[in-house]
């Protein structure tokens, strides 16, 4: 890669064609400094009918490369489709002075913040010739949008058929919890998008999970850190029990005037040092089947069935497997109270105390009581005052 400024062939808002001149297979979107360039890919869909899971690849296929497989999941708006092409760059190699950024995600900018920007799962494979590492890097749609639970539950239909699908994903070495590092109110939407997020994995995918701080000022994250403690989010920790952690300002794509320079150099070296670390820890040997994290999003769709069922038919049958179906769930799940079972126990206890089914109710009530702890409690709330239950009813039902 050349440097333009050095080269003195470009200066601020220049527009010429450098589409030739990039060493990558990409297509010039925006010159200027940096130029702007969006990664030639080859295009699918992982599920033929649907459309929601695509796979996009860069690169030519090769399988000898060691392969990295990342899912990046969190709160819309948090930065997750921008991480993807911080990742892509260090994986080019691209430098800051360079005074070039690549894109692999084509969404589209000035739209509205508050809704999801990513409407589906999106595979990003990169094969780079002169890179020993290939990557596959999973963009989910962000929880918690404006449109709601009904579209929240869409992201683990999806994520069934990208683990399910032969051409799909089948093992994960990471999943990055990509937070803004200012995050500090735990707010009820807070708590539900971390039980969100929790509850579509399985026990064993605890040590893959860290954190990707964005916006980060490069100072310690402490509000984000706080969050994640207060809240239990199991996850990797490092030698001084801290949630394993990396900070990114991912800010690459702006202009780069003479004031504002030096501060997006820096900010630029923050995100590359924190992806030298990230890497360094994904070349350990931890790499996980999604086995166990598919059978839960399975027995998650089964329980939901099953419940909504229920609410036609009341049948022995529907309501035992419902029971088995909480059981089994909080023995592989990460995320055992999380609110979307809890949800379910305040139709199912009376139902089962008509059946006497006394062993059964107090391993219910057991699990409910964590419902009423304050980390649940705003979680819980946020569902049910989507799903149009009563709040009330679950506190007081004895
Ligand atoms: N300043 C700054 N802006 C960022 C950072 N990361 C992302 N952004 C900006 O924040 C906005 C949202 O980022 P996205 O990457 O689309 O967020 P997302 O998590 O993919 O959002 P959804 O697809 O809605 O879930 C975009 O305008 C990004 O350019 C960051 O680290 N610093
Ligand atoms: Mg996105």
């Amino acid at each position: 890669m050349f440097n333009m400024r050095e080269k003195g062939i470009l200066e601020y808002d220049q527009i010429v064609d450098l589409s030739s001149r990039s060493h990558h297979d990409a297509i010039l979107i925006n010159p200027g400094l940096p130029a702007l360039y969006q990664l030639n890919t080859l295009r699918k869909y992982i599920d033929k009918t649907e459309k929601k899971v695509r796979q996009w690849t860069y690169g030519r296929r090769d399988r000898n490369k060691q392969n990295k497989v990342i899912l990046l999941v969190g709160e819309t708006g948090d930065g997750k489709t921008m991480m993807v092409n911080t990742m892509i760059n260090y994986l080019l190699g691209v430098k800051f002075e360079d005074e070039e950024f690549y894109q692999i995600t084509e969404e589209g900018e000035d739209v509205d913040q508050s809704q999801s920007q990513t409407s589906e799962i999106t595979v990003y494979e990169v094969f780079v010739e002169e890179n020993p590492t290939s990557l596959t890097i999973i963009d989910t749609p962000g929880y918690g949008d404006t449109e709601g639970y009904e579209k929240d539950r869409e992201i683990s239909e999806y994520l069934i058929r990208l683990f399910s699908d032969e051409e799909g994903i089948h093992y994960i070495d990471a999943v990055c919890f990509v937070m803004k590092s200012s995050q500090n109110r735990l707010s009820g939407k807070e708590h539900y998008i971390f039980h969100s997020v929790l509850s579509l994995f399985g026990k064993d995918i605890e040590n893959n999970i860290v954190f990707l701080l964005t916006q980060s000022d490069g100072g310690p994250p402490t509000d984000a850190l706080n969050a994640i403690n207060k809240a239990e989010i199991p996850c990797r920790r490092d030698e001084d029990n801290q949630p394993v952690h990396f900070l990114f300002n991912n800010r690459q794509k702006e202009k780069r005037n003479k004031r504002y320079k030096r501060v997006l150099k820096s900010v630029w070296e923050m995100g590359d040092k924190s992806m030298d670390e990230f890497f360094t820890l994904m070349d350990e040997k931890n790499r996980k089947s999604v086995e166990m994290t598919l059978d839960v999003l399975k027995e998650r769709r089964r329980l939901e069935a099953c419940v909504s069922n229920l609410r036609e038919t009341e049948k022995s049958e529907l309501l035992h497997e419902a029971y088995i179906s909480i059981m089994n769930l909080s023995k592989i799940t990460l995320k055992a109270d999380s609110a979307f079972t809890l949800q379910h126990l305040d139709f199912l206890i009376p139902r089962l105390k008509k059946e006497g089914k006394d062993e059964w109710i107090q391993n219910l009530e057991d699990l409910r009581k964590r419902g009423e702890e304050q980390k649940s409690k705003g979680a819980l709330r946020y569902v049910m005052d989507y799903t149009g239950q009563k709040w009330n009813q679950f506190l007081h039902f004895k």
